[in-house]
């Protein structure tokens, strides 16, 4: 990531009104050690119920989009993430033996050497080809080759988007497939604030270090002197819109400098900085999403407390 970019856009969060901050710069080293956690801790749900689905029902997916009745096809993940529900998906499809590359496409050139290595371990016979790069600039080079294609968007990663840009996102994935191509979109589903709130809200304040750790990052990498005691994690949500929101709170007045006070940023005591949004779902919401694009909706796969639902789409 270029630094000027990332100080750009801090700096164009910081002095916009209300105060915003992106957070795809979450995911530095620490950041993305601090995500493992989450996934890890009780209160967060979603990476569990997706496994179960995977752990359940791959076979069942399978056969849904008839993978078991084409010679061959590429299985497209966005983003490689540490695999462990792909893995499931892997299994069962080479326990079918059925001919497919898996290719996971991520910016991190780290992250798909470590997935490669993983996979080539504990699956021989399985055809790895990893693509580096950006999403949309690696799906134009798979455009080139009519290989029926199945992509896989798991995690509930979309729901880092606000809806525009979702819609944008899916109408350049749509334009990236052909005709009978297919989608496992992973999201998570709209359910009542009790469950939803402390999966953003852990006891043991992984979360709260999360989003913290992003003013961190903006000390090291920018000059800047965020106080972190002067900070608080608070999250929100509302089962109305389905819309989780995570906010930085500012303790006191106070000034943060960038730069040796190149740069001064004021707060007010309760002034919020909004870091994150996570979506959650429902078929509706979806469609809606959907509407620029040829993607229909053909069938859904639900955890057993139906927390997470593994949408499966095909381009008509
Ligand atoms: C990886 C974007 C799906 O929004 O639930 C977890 C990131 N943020 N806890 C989510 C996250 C705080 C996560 N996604």
């Amino acid at each position: 990531m270029k630094t000027n970019q990332f100080k750009n856009e801090v700096l164009e969060g910081l002095q916009s009104s209300p105060k915003t901050l992106p957070s795809k710069y979450f995911y530095n080293k620490k950041g993305d050690a601090l995500f493992v956690e989450i996934m890890n801790l009780p209160e967060y749900y979603l990476t569990r119920a997706e496994f179960e689905i995977f752990k359940t029902k791959s076979e069942a997916i399978i056969k849904r989009i008839d993978l078991d009745k084409i010679p061959y096809f590429e299985l497209i993940e966005l983003g490689a993430g540490d695999g462990k529900k792909t893995k499931e998906f892997l299994k069962a499809l080479l326990q079918l033996n059925l001919e497919f590359s898996y290719v996971p496409i991520d910016i991190s050139q780290h992250a798909l050497d470590n997935l490669e290595q993983h996979l080539k371990t504990e699956f021989n016979s399985l055809k790895v080809k990893p693509k580096q790069g950006k999403y949309f600039e690696v799906l134009q080079d798979i455009k080139l080759n009519k290989a029926p294609k199945v992509i896989m968007f798991l995690g509930s990663n979309l729901g880092n988007m606000p809806d525009e840009e979702a819609k944008r996102f899916m109408k350049n994935l749509n334009d990236a497939l052909q005709e009978n191509d297919k989608v496992i979109l992973g999201l998570d589903l709209i359910k009542s604030e009790d469950i939803v709130l402390p999966a953003y809200n852990d006891a043991q304040g992984v979360t709260k270090a999360f989003n913290m750790n992003l003013l961190s990052r903006i000390n090291e990498e920018l000059y800047a002197d965020f106080n972190l005691e002067q900070f608080d994690h608070q999250p929100e949500y509302s089962e109305e819109t389905g819309v989780a929101k995570s906010f930085l709170v500012s303790k006191s007045d106070q000034n943060v400098s960038f730069n040796g006070a190149g740069v001064t940023i004021p707060f007010k005591k309760g002034e919020k900085i909004h870091t994150e949004i996570s979506r959650k779902y429902n078929e509706s919401i979806l469609k809606d999403i959907l509407d620029q694009t040829q993607f229909k909706i053909i069938d859904q796969f639900l955890d057993s407390k139906s927390y997470f639902s593994s949408y499966i789409l095909e381009k008509h």
